[in-house]
């Protein structure tokens, strides 16, 4: 068949796609499951290596109890053989903890014939219950919030991992920091973090970068769980080391910019994508808008002296700083419901229904969102240079970047 969907070339696409990847699995259940295909052959990889990145998605204050028991214990089942990718597709497995420490959830996710015994029907505004139920015909909201959940995440930030594998070897890295939590936010223009200092991020309970807007996320949080209350925010993913040439202005599909807001935009709860500073730079004139380019004669390199375009242009990137901001809304779970609801059997009004739930997933969110700029800055790298092996890659970029006009 040849439908519109069958051709698209993005990401997420089918055909000519180098590399793309599939996770399955419900927040409840055994375990979740990434499989992902395309990477070159002779990359070498780890469990330890995942199992760090799968650690950083747990950090960060205002996590709920889950994040204290889960372990995410994960399992390489295929495409690697001694420490080194096959080139064939690569399977990782990661068990729910909770599955196989107690009993608690096998008879209410189990898969085979029956029925639940206590149905969700207060469904939770802002959340996929209501809308899923009716597209899918369920009288159920768990028959929709167990893959809705953003324990999904799990799964995506071990293929990241792969995927911030084979881009170290031409020179990117990927690292984001909390920039906003609920009011509390980094003044504009406060330093940026580098990788070299990624671990004082990570040491930071909010993943925040500046120490006094740290503190003040904190009494959010603590302010708002003290009210049974949720909290969202904003990250921001810095890619340092991006090649020029990835991404394209030929097609809107290919640009890498979309590319990057579609990815972002995918992760539960996130509902502002910006790249560079996009919406302060709306509001200026033309004259101040853009980043000047100079030649550095010493480096044989062009060079922009801002990064309000974010690092690319015209859906290409150009070479500088990568910025990617990812706006969250607050969890539409409250440990004090209060949000006003209709329950689906009556069609009475009620508040949503109570689950245990985190106050805030932000510090969290920016590792998935690094781990959906490296799967998209990947998978546009295999585009652009190619290659059976990591060696082939590696060459073809270093030949592309030798030879740039
Ligand atoms: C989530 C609700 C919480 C989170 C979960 C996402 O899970 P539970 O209902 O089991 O306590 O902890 O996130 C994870 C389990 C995770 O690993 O990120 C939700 O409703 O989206």
């Amino acid at each position: 068949m040849c439908s519109l969907t069958a051709l698209r070339v993005g990401s997420g696409g089918t055909l000519g796609v180098m590399l793309r990847y599939l996770t399955a699995g419900e927040s409840h259940g055994q375990a979740l499951v990434v499989v992902m295909e395309g990477l070159p052959a002779g990359l070498p990889i780890t469990v330890e290596q995942i199992q760090v990145e799968m650690g950083r998605r747990r950090l960060g204050y205002g996590r709920g109890p889950r994040q204290r028991f889960e372990a995410d214990e994960l399992t390489l089942i295929g495409g690697v053989r001694h420490g080194r990718t096959l080139g064939s597709p690569i399977a990782i497995e990661i068990k729910n903890s909770e599955w196989f420490r107690s009993d608690k959830w096998h008879e209410e996710m189990s898969p085979a014939p029956g029925a639940t015994k206590t149905p969700l029907t207060q469904v939770r505004p802002g959340h996929a219950d209501l809308a899923g139920m009716q597209k899918y015909g369920f009288t159920d909201a768990r028959d929709v919030l167990e893959r809705a959940s953003a324990r999904e995440t799990a799964a995506r930030v071990a293929a990241g991992a792969v995927a911030k594998a084979l881009l170290s070897h031409i020179g990117v890295e990927i690292m984001s920091h909390v920039i906003q939590m609920g009011a509390a936010r980094v003044p504009a223009g406060a330093p940026r973090p580098t990788p070299d200092q990624l671990d004082r991020v990570d040491e930071n309970q909010v993943r925040c970068f500046d120490l006094e807007a740290s503190e003040a996320m904190i009494g959010e949080i603590k302010a708002a769980a003290k009210d049974g209350d949720s909290l969202g925010g904003v990250v921001e993913v810095l890619g340092f080391g991006v090649p020029v040439g990835l991404g394209s202005h030929v097609h809107w599909d290919r640009k890498l910019d979309a590319l990057l807001a579609q990815a972002i935009m995918s992760i539960q709860a996130v509902k502002g994508v910006e790249i560079g500073d996009g919406f302060e730079v709306a509001g200026r004139r033309g004259s101040v808008a853009h980043d000047p380019i100079s030649w550095d004669a010493d480096a044989g390199e062009y060079r922009r002296g801002s990064t309000l375009a974010g690092g690319t242009e015209g859906g290409i990137s150009n070479g500088e700083l990568l910025v990617v901001r990812a706006a969250m809304k607050p969890l539409a779970t409250l440990n004090v419901p209060t949000l006003e609801t209709v329950d689906t059997v009556t069609k009475e009004s009620t508040v949503s229904f109570k689950e245990r739930t985190d106050v805030t997933a932000v510090p969290a969110m920016g590792v998935v969102a690094e781990t959906m700029v490296a799967l998209v800055l990947a998978t546009e790298a295999q585009r652009k240079f190619g290659g059976d092996s990591l060696d082939e890659f590696v060459r073809n970029a270093e030949a592309f970047a030798a030879t740039l006009p």
